[in-house]
């Protein structure tokens, strides 16, 4: 069973599709292994981009992220990191897929409703980014 990290970001959690959005990762055969909501400051928000620290749109993304309360979590199944990329959607939601959560409730290629992690590598990075062993069940 793989696992990765899913980020419900600021601009969905404003709009209340906290519950939408994981039922959509649900509905498709995922498990949600840990959940909680918090608020990252800049600094948090700056480490856990930063491989995106020399990309033009990094300080700008990190101000979105740390704006406001987001919901982190870790989701369980087969392939899940392939699967919650395809329930996601293309980062633009101009290019996203019709049914995907992006191209349902994405605001533009910033505040684009959700993250998930892009490989094993990256969900390495990002699961105990936020979470420890004891928390995700
Ligand atoms: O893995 P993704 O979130 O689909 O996309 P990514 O890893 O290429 O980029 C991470 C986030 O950075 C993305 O969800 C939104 C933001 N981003 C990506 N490309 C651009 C961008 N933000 C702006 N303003 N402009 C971009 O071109």
């Amino acid at each position: 069973m793989e696992k990765t990290l899913v980020i419900i970001k600021p601009d969905a959690v404003k709009k209340n599709l906290i519950g939408e959005i994981i039922s959509r990762f649900e509905k498709n055969g995922l498990r949600v292994a840990a959940v909680k909501k918090i608020k990252m400051t800049k600094e948090e928000a700056k480490g856990f981009y930063i491989v995106h620290k020399d990309r033009p749109f990094y300080e700008s993304l990190t101000d979105f992220m740390s704006e406001g309360p987001i919901v982190v979590m870790v989701l369980e199944g087969e392939n899940a990191i392939t699967k919650v990329r395809k329930i996601m959607g293309a980062t633009n939601p101009a290019q996203a897929e019709e049914g995907t959560i992006r191209k349902d409730f994405a605001e533009n290629i910033e505040r684009n409703a959700v993250h998930g992690s892009d490989s094993q590598q990256s969900a390495a990075y990002e699961i105990p980014y936020f979470f420890s062993a004891l928390e995700i069940l």
